[in-house]
């Protein structure tokens, strides 16, 4: 996969040469290049923002530089492409689990961020999609186009090491996980539940349906609404729903 970033602030993506990400742009399964778009403006002090017209507070991002730097991008590109062009705006759809495995089925990825209150709304010509990351405002959209990033490119077959481990993942199922534990059994006084080191495979798989399920219902109750269950599902959801009210 190959991967374009426009933003003002290059830098901010130093940590992305880090990790796993790191490692799939060593091993060459992904490349990721950063543009300042900056570097792209006509006019005399490199600014790349104005004033709105009809008035307001703030400034907006210009047309200019940023069609120019998806210009350049096309340029370099072998098939003259800035591939699924990303926008990183609040009033963008919610980045959520679901665009991040579609987002990875694309060969070429262009993220374009602004750091000013607004885009001029001709930029948006130049998208195919606007992304937020959720309810909050952030100062920019740099560090939305890295969570993004990382969450799409953990669907890349040859990036977490096997193509198993993103699939399995939270979230996948529609449940949150359920409690883990490691050695030792004992931790001052805090014990490993008992099931876990029973030895009975079945008994720890419904133990662990359950928790995720009661977790999910205390915690997520939305993520339960638009999903189906199982017969399993629905007779420890109907336990977990007894045992609460009894308590
Ligand atoms: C913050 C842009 C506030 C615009 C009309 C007139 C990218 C972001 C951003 C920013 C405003 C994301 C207004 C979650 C985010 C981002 C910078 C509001 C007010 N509108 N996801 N005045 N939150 N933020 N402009 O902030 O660029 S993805």
């Amino acid at each position: 996969m190959k991967i374009d970033v426009l933003s003002l602030f290059p830098k901010m993506f130093a940590p992305m040469q880090e990790s796993i990400i790191g490692k799939a742009i060593e091993r060459g399964s992904l490349s990721f290049n950063v543009t300042d778009f900056r570097d792209y403006t006509t006019n005399k002090h490199n600014n790349v923002d104005d004033y709105p017209f009809g008035g307001g507070a703030g400034m907006l991002l210009t047309a200019q530089p940023i069609f120019d730097a998806i210009a350049a991008i096309k340029e370099k590109d072998a098939a003259g492409s800035a591939g699924h062009v990303v926008l990183l705006d609040p009033a963008g759809k919610k980045f959520d689990h679901q665009d991040a495995e579609r987002l990875a089925s694309y060969d070429h990825l262009t993220f374009v961020c602004g750091h000013y209150e607004g885009y001029d709304e001709r930029i948006k010509t130049l998208v195919d999609e606007e992304i937020s990351l959720g309810d909050y405002v952030l100062t920019g959209g740099e560090l939305g186009a890295m969570v993004m990033i990382d969450a799409t490119v953990r669907f890349l077959p040859d990036v977490l090491g096997n193509a198993e481990s993103a699939t399995g993942d939270s979230f996948q199922d529609g449940l949150l996980e359920y409690p883990q534990y490691t050695r030792p059994a004992d931790f001052r006084g805090m014990v490993v539940p008992e099931v876990l080191t029973s030895g009975n495979h079945q008994k720890i798989a419904e133990w662990r349906l359950k928790e995720s399920l009661k977790k999910t219902y205390l915690r997520r109750p939305d993520l339960l609404e638009g999903r189906s269950f199982t017969k399993e599902e629905r007779d420890l959801l109907d336990d977990i729903k007894t045992e609460l009210n009894e308590e």
